[in-house]
């Protein structure tokens, strides 16, 4: 998923390449959107069984092809039925108080998978750096300490949602946590802010594997964080 910046960046890229080619300026861009308008399930950069040990291949398999593509798959019927195509992905997010309920559980689905493939990659890497490493030290003393409070924030969560750890407008780091597939760039969110990192606790993302302990999930995850993404995150 691009980031707002991808995002301008190319489209001056495209605009730029149109006007080169006397195609005319008058364009439609939508960060994730295909050419219909409609919002199309990312590539995986890995395979489903990357993850292994952490999260088993048939999680990845189910979570990727049928619960994320479901979200997907409704959000583009509500986005049709509502006629919201070319309306970008964050700005529903931004708005989504003044939408339906299944924009802001399919956007909200939407976003959070893409967000969480992405943070994942086989072996994660070792620690935190640059200006994310900095900020955790100023906001949290320590990674123990972060990795603390937001497994706590994940593991209390009750019922399904996600935690985060969040930047706030003045930059201060946070942790917070949702319900369902609500998340902080949510204009209804209690707690707002740019998602660094975030966790699927709802049982579909580990129940085949660890069962009834989310606990165990949890603190497995942490062997997968991508913490050059994290820093992209947090950069945005
Ligand atoms: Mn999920």
């Amino acid at each position: 998923m691009k980031n707002r910046r991808d995002f301008l960046k190319t489209s001056a890229l495209a605009a730029g390449t149109l006007a080169l080619y006397g195609i005319g300026s008058k364009v439609a861009f939508a960060s994730e959107n295909n050419e219909d308008n409609l919002f199309k399930l990312p590539d995986l950069e890995y395979g489903f069984e990357a993850l292994e040990p952490y999260i088993d291949t048939l999680t990845m398999e189910i979570h990727y092809t049928k619960h994320h593509q479901g979200y997907v798959n409704n959000l583009n019927k509500a986005v049709v039925a509502e006629k919201l195509q070319g309306v970008s992905l964050n700005e529903l997010l931004g708005k989504v108080s003044k939408h339906s309920a299944a924009i802001r559980n399919n956007a909200g689905g939407h976003y959070n998978h893409s967000f969480f493939w992405k943070l994942m990659r086989p072996g994660g890497s070792k620690t935190p750096t640059d200006a994310l490493a900095e900020a955790i030290t100023k906001d949290f003393s320590n990674i123990d300490n972060l990795q603390k409070t937001f497994s706590d924030a994940a593991k209390n969560r009750f019922g399904s949602g996600w935690a985060w750890l969040i930047k706030s407008t003045d930059g201060k780091l946070s942790v917070t946590s949702t319900p369902n597939q609500d998340n902080t760039l949510m204009d209804i969110a209690e707690v707002k802010g740019t998602p660094v990192l975030g966790i699927d606790v709802w049982e579909h993302a580990y129940y085949l594997h660890y069962q009834n302990k989310r606990a165990d999930y949890v603190s497995a995850w942490w062997n997968l964080i991508n913490w050059d993404v994290a820093l992209e995150n947090y950069n945005s």
